[in-house]
């Protein structure tokens, strides 16, 4: 019933959307357009210059209500990923190397070889992989979900479980809902915790915030506080009013201590009680490294408004769930839980609560080690040993050979595949394993509405961005790769016939849908009135209905906590670079002019220690493999902390994480891992 409705409202809204794009040639006169960047999850506003199809300059949109004219180096490279290298048809692989295939014959083949697969060996035997872009591509959120959901297999994994899974999974546990996430209201906070996230360089996850120093310095400005606990004093610490270096992975000590410490000024909340009973502050000081989390937690406390924030430095770790959940029970014990200058929810103009389901864990598991689902993907660190049962892989818009655990182990599973296709603009450590690649659009050449980060954003904006440029007539877009794609398969297995027809209806005009049936009643045609997009507002109250405190999943995991040991040796840590992204845009001159990047940091007393100097070159060693690689002396490590960035094909940090050892959540663990270093 409810897709009837949406293909009968769908037929008046077609009249209404004029469907058309902006864009074409202009003849001499330079143009100028707006849109939003899509390389990162802050959102940030653009303005371009355009004359006759060909980008003139890119800058920050100073009109944008959300980023007020901010821009970074990436931003302005969108003209490079258009106009640079990258495929622009289907390749298919040969004995003689990659060929090129017309869209059609690349779709036969795909459909022929995957359905051919699930018939032989059933419908797990066809596994998928979604990486990072995925969510920053309109058209690969609408039809790709669509597509994956006709193969109905069970060997899904995305970059979620490098990531962010925790977050999703006590946000489902605690508030009912995957993507019901609390949000730092840093515009009216005093006091702001930051834990294992450097917004200064990440310019935000979730918690969409573009404009970080400038956020940072009206914080200030009102007598705001803001304290920043890493292993590293990272661009963020060194604008912080305070910086609690912290030994990698013992967060959730710190957590659950201070949590101990301010039930000591609260009444109830008994069931978090009993977990922090066992917890010292002076055991938690001799395992995190850090000094005064009495009179940390108590300034929290004491504060007006205050919230607590932690991204993938804590959700990346060995207690990554533990950590999620104890900074959601720091801000609710404090009455900073739903309020202003707290943690509160966000009411975008799409509500992603309505388009996603609310998460559930454990409905199967993974055939090798039997690790639990969770929202229907299983974690990716068991994809190298799932390979054998799956047979056939599609990946999107990923490299998990560099951006998951013990890389090497998955290249060489892949190459044992029975045949893979990529949906991917480029050929990487991972598409290179790929029979056929299809190669979509670029950002600029698309519609965008962002559907994830407008509901995960500091303020309740909207926007939508036209395409700069139409496609070429020989280009496809994602939605349309995922459609040709899914329509096909379709046919072939006609139980999901009907849903397939979902894939007909265009992004925006899904988008069109959904933002008339949201709770602000806005359209395409009224955002499209607005090119710098609608300011919706400060973050408002929820009044959420119900709240699990100490959901029992997660309070067996804190439990274990005391019982952590102090860590001992050397501990790695990842990090990241304002004109990198993950293991992409690497191969961009704008970007990677300059002092090369991918270099081991390490404090001058370790070195010393094994006699080692500034500019060496060193082996690094864990339980997963080893790197070789340049290594730089710093003070801003904390002593016994290693830090070495991902995505670099010659130093992969993922050849050393281990895939053995996870989060509770499933989890990898890509920090706090345990290394040696020595003369190479
Ligand atoms: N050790 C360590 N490992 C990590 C991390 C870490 O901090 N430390 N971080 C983790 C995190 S947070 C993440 S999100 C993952 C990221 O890991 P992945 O998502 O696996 O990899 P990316 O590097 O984002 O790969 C992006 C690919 O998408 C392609 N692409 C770009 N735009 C598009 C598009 O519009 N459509 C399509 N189809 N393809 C496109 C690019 O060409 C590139 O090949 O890495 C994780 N791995
Ligand atoms: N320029 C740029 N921006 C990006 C990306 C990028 O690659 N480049 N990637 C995007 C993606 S996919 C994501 S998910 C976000 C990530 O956004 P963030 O999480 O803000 O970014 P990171 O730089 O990974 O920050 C993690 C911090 O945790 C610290 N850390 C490591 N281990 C521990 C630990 O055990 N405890 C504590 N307390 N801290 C620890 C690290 O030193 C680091 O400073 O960034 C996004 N933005
Ligand atoms: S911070 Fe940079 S990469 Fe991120 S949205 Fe803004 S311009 Fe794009
Ligand atoms: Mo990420």
């Amino acid at each position: 019933m409810g897709l009837r409705f949406c293909v009968g409202l769908l037929a008046v809204c077609q009249r209404w959307v004029d469907g058309g794009r902006f864009g074409g040639e202009t003849g001499g006169v330079a143009e100028t357009r707006f849109g939003s960047c899509t390389l990162c999850e802050a959102l940030c506003g653009l303005e371009f210059q355009v004359d006759s199809g060909r980008v003139l300059s890119i800058k920050g949109d100073t009109r944008d209500p959300l980023s007020r004219g901010h821009i970074c180096p990436k931003g302005v490279a969108l003209q490079d990923i258009h106009e640079g290298d990258r495929l622009r048809t289907p390749v298919r692989k040969t004995d003689g190397g990659w060929e090129e295939i017309s869209w059609d014959d690349a779709f036969d083949l795909v459909v022929d070889r995957l359905a051919a697969i699930r018939d032989e060996h059933g419908r797990n035997a066809v596994g998928v992989y979604l990486g990072n872009p995925t969510v920053h591509s309109l058209g690969a959120l609408t039809h790709g979900t669509t597509f994956l959901s006709l193969l109905r297999t069970r060997n899904r994994f995305s970059a979620t479980s490098v990531d962010q899974l925790p977050h999703q999974l006590v946000a489902s546990l605690m508030f009912g809902h995957q993507f019901l996430i609390p949000i730092p209201d840093i515009d009216r906070t005093d006091f702001f915790l930051v834990i294992g996230a450097n917004p200064m360089v990440s310019n935000g996850s979730i918690m969409t915030v573009p404009d970080f120093a400038r956020r940072r310095a009206e914080l200030r400005e009102r007598g705001g506080r803001m304290v920043v606990v890493d292993p590293r004093r990272t661009e963020t610490a060194k604008i912080a009013d305070e910086h609690h270096f912290i030994r990698p992975g013992t967060d959730a000590a710190l957590l659950l201590a201070m949590v101990k410490v301010v039930l000591e000024k609260v009444e109830g909340y008994d069931e978090v009680r009993d977990i922090v009973e066992p917890i010292t502050v002076e055991w938690a000081e001799s395992i995190t490294g850090v000094r005064g989390i009495r009179e940390l937690a108590q300034d929290f406390q004491a504060a007006d408004t205050a919230v607590a924030y932690g991204r993938t430095g804590v959700s990346t770790q060995a207690h990554g769930a533990v950590c999620q959940w104890a900074i959601q029970v720091l801000n609710l014990i404090t009455g900073n839980l739903d309020r202003p200058g707290g943690a509160m929810f966000t009411k975008p103009a799409v509500d992603l609560l309505r388009l996603t389901s609310a998460g559930g864990r454990d409905r199967w598991r993974s055939s090798v080690r039997g690790l639990s689902e969770f929202a229907g993907e299983l974690p990716v660190a068991a994809l190298a040993e799932e390979i054998g049962g799956i047979r056939a892989m599609v990946v999107s818009a990923g490299n998990p050979v560099l951006s998951t655990p013990d890389g090497r182990k998955l290249d060489k599973a892949l190459a044992t595949l029975d045949f893979m296709v990529a949906i991917d603009p480029k050929i990487n450590e991972t598409t290179k394993h790929a029979d056929v690649i299809l190669p979509p659009t670029t950002a600029l050449e698309r519609d965008h509405y962002d559907l994830v980060f407008h509901a995960l954003a500091v303020r309740n904006t909207t926007k939508f961005s036209p395409a700069l440029f139409p496609k070429p007539a020989t280009s496809r877009h994602d939605w349309e790769i995922f459609r040709e794609l899914g329509l096909r398969y379709a046919k072939r297995f006609r139980d999901k016939w009907f849903k397939a027809q979902l894939l007909r209806l265009s992004p925006t005009r899904i988008v069109d849908l959904l933002l008339r049936t949201g709770s602000h009643h806005l359209s395409i045609n009224k955002l499209k009135k607005h090119p710098h997009g609608l300011d919706l507002g400060p973050l408002t109250p929820r009044g959420l209905e119900k709240i699990e405190i100490a959901p029992k999943f997660l309070a067996d995991a804190a439990r274990e906590v005391a019982t952590m040991p102090v860590p001992q040796g050397l501990l790695l840590i990842g990090r990241r670079h304002l004109r990198a992204n993950n293991s992409w845009m690497n191969d961009l001159p704008r970007l990677t002019k300059g002092k090369a990047r991918n270099h081991l940091l390490m404090h001058p007393d370790d070195l010393k220690a094994r006699s080692l100097s500034d500019g060496d070159t060193v082996k690094i060693r864990s339980a997963a493999g080893e790197v070789t690689v340049a290594v730089t002396a710093t003070e801003d490590l904390m002593p016994g902390v290693v830090s070495l960035p991902h995505g670099y094909a010659a130093a992969s940090a993922n050849d050393l994480t281990d895939p053995a050892v996870l989060d509770v959540s499933g989890n990898a663990v890509l920090n706090g891992v345990p290394v040696t270093v020595s003369a190479a």
